[in-house]
């Protein structure tokens, strides 16, 4: 199912622009809008889920995770990146559906404890 309000699932159905770098029938992967690393990219399920916590089907996870690493190749991070799913509000995710950040172009800050 999809949301109408939601702002990838408008994405995901071509109704909102993105620069999308890949598609397929489960998920989307598009620039990040306010990115904070040189390669900043979001791997989206078409489908709508609020986050990880949702009943998300393995397929789907695993999907995400193969074009993410998919992406980082072709983006050029040999040397190394980062995959990153804020979930909930401590978590500080601010858009409600669930997605992977692709991180990578630099040194990435040590996670803060
Ligand atoms: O990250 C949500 C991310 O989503 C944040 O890095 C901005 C990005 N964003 C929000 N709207 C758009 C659109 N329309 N296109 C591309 N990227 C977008 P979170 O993990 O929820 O904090």
């Amino acid at each position: 199912m999809q949301k109408e309000s939601c702002v990838f699932c408008r994405i995901a159905r071509h109704e909102s622009p993105a620069t999308v770098l890949y598609e397929d029938d489960l998920v989307v992967a598009f620039e990040d809008i306010h990115p904070f690393m040189p390669v900043h990219v979001l791997v989206v399920p078409k489908q709508h889920y609020d986050g990880l916590d949702d009943d998300v089907p393995e397929q789907v996870l695993g999907r995400c995770l193969r074009v993410a690493a998919d992406l980082a190749r072709e983006k050029g991070l040999e040397r190394g990146y980062r995959l990153q799913v804020n979930t909930g509000v401590d978590g500080g995710q601010t858009v409600r559906h669930l997605h992977l950040h692709v991180l990578g172009g630099g040194r990435m800050p040590s996670p803060e404890l």
